[in-house]
């Protein structure tokens, strides 16, 4: 599966390993590329093995905030 997140407070290139970091430490989630310009997240996942409630947690627990 794939999906693609909104979030919201990425500028910089920490932002971008922060949010990245926390999504691949998610058991399930086997990619993710950060396009800091538009905010967007590409993840790759198993399907139910994570849910984007998991992600959505895992970002905002590091300060950003996820668009639905
Ligand atoms: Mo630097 Mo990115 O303060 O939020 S980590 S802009």
């Amino acid at each position: 599966m794939q999906t693609t997140l909104n979030v919201k407070g990425m500028t910089c290139g920490h932002c971008e390993s922060a949010v990245k970091g926390a999504l691949e430490e998610i058991k399930g989630v086997s990619k993710v590329k950060v396009h800091l310009d538009s905010g967007k997240v590409d993840v790759k996942y198993k399907e139910g093995k994570v849910s984007l409630e998991d992600m959505r947690e895992a970002i905002e627990d590091q300060g950003y905030d996820v668009e639905s």
